[in-house]
């Protein structure tokens, strides 16, 4: 699909150093990307009501890891999706009396302009998942042949089309010895969660009542896409972002990115189809993805931040009454990606004094040398993304400079500027 514009990163003196994320398999903090290379795959919207604060949240935290790899000199592969066909995305669609391709244009439109305004940098590659279909009915069509994926007849009047001996086509999650490795959540915990977030359970004629569907067959009333030998229907979710990461990126790669939301059973799921698809090689036997790196959920009015629960805070509403994007990034960046948290009117309250303040700061004629404000920044970020610290950083320099503390050096507020923008993302 076609991105947004990038936006221009400003080179620092000197270049940042390791940095370490928590991976949510081991619970440790890992360094991300230990190579010359790094590859991150994040898990992309599904185009209806976009792009609330909690998503905002989501991509700016990974948007401070890609910017500290660019600044630590890495060459950066950043892949990402958008779910333009998918159950939710139907339900709004048949609900609203809209036609569901153009609720996703419409959407997917607005989230590129969010993010444009947010100064997030746009994946290197960003596939949609129907314009992924052919390559999803050819992973589908090799799982079935390895016996990593079995049948299952159709039972609802008139579907499937032409083809009706073709069932719907679900994972065998029995076939790969490591399901359960990414998220090590037990039994009950994962039927409880595959339920609550998407899943089937109760589908008469699963082995396993945690198998994923890979190809749903054609319904009566849903869009449907010829999947070759497989017959009419559509992908399932998991299958999707297996197919669309290891395309761009191979069966291994560093950072695996989402919302905790998605730990299970989606990147479960999707990590354990990428393995089923490579045949058992040291790499992709391990699992796709070295480390799983998950943001907390925002809420509001005590509930996670939802499409479906529709208690929302949308980036488009606060831009469209003349807020100041810069300070609703910083009014996120006050807190730490991993945290859950509420968004509240003090939150862009105090993103907007913050913003007027630096402004102010780095506007001036001259401040104290910036060389360790601008080390801070970078080591904070480089702590498993510390934003809430790099803020306070700069926070101290320009309380300095109001105090005019320290040696004063008339490059200082430029460095400063550069530094925020590259680092922190925020444009004076
Ligand atoms: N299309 C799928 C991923 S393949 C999806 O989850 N889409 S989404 O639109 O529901 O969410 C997009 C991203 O925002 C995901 O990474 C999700 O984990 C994250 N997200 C959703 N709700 C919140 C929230 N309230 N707070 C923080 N992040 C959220
Ligand atoms: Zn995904």
């Amino acid at each position: 699909m076609r991105t947004w514009p990038s936006p221009e990163i400003p080179v620092l003196p000197g270049q940042g150093g390791r940095i370490r994320v928590h991976d949510s398999t081991t619970g440790t903090l890992v360094e991300a990307a230990p190579g010359r290379d790094a590859g991150m795959y994040v898990c992309g919207i599904t185009p209806y009501d976009a792009t609330h604060i909690g998503h905002a949240a989501t991509y700016l935290a990974f948007d401070l890891l890609l910017r500290a790899w660019r600044d630590a000199g890495k060459s950066v592969t950043y892949v990402s999706n958008v779910t333009d066909v998918d159950d939710p995305l139907l339900e709004r669609a048949a609900d609203t009396g809209v036609d569901w391709r153009a609720l996703a244009l419409e959407q997917t439109a607005l989230f590129r302009e969010d993010m444009t305004a947010l100064g997030v940098v746009p994946p290197d590659v960003w596939d949609g998942a129907v314009e992924s279909i052919p390559r999803v009915v050819a992973a589908v069509e090799q799982m079935l042949a390895d016996g990593t994926a079995y049948r299952v007849p159709l039972r609802d009047p008139g579907s499937g089309g032409a083809r009706r001996d073709l069932g719907d086509v679900y994972a065998d999650l029995s076939a790969d010895r490591l399901f359960g490795t990414v998220s090590r959540l037990d039994r009950a915990q994962m039927l409880a969660l595959f339920a609550e977030r998407g899943g089937d359970p109760d589908a008469p004629g699963k082995r396993d009542p945690l198998d994923p569907v890979l190809w749903r067959r054609e319904r009566v009333g849903e869009p449907t896409w010829d999947g070759a030998s497989l017959g009419t229907g559509r992908p399932g979710w998991h299958i999707e972002c297996a197919v669309i990461a290891r395309d761009a990126l191979g069966v291994s790669f560093d950072v695996q990115g989402g919302g905790t939301d998605l730990l299970f059973p989606h990147h479960e799921m999707s990590a354990s189809h990428v393995r089923s698809l490579t045949a058992a090689g040291p790499d992709g036997a391990a699992g796709c993805a070295h480390a799983h790196v998950h943001a907390g959920m925002v809420a509001l009015d005590g509930h996670k931040m939802s499409k479906s629960r529709g208690n929302l805070e949308l980036v488009s509403r606060l831009r469209s009454t003349g807020v100041d994007p810069m300070a609703v990034r910083l009014a996120i960046l006050a807190h730490h990606y991993r945290q859950d948290w509420e968004w509240t009117a003090d939150d862009l309250a105090a993103g907007e004094a913050r913003l007027a303040r630096w402004r102010d700061a780095v506007s001036g004629n001259g401040g104290p040398d910036a060389s360790a404000t601008l080390g801070e920044i970078r080591a904070a970020v480089a702590d498993d993304l510390d934003a809430p610290r790099a803020l306070r950083a700069v926070d101290a320099w320009c309380d300095a400079v109001g105090d005019r503390d320290g040696t004063w050096d008339l490059g200082a507020p430029g460095v400063v500027a550069r530094a925020v923008d590259a680092l922190l993302g925020i444009r004076f």
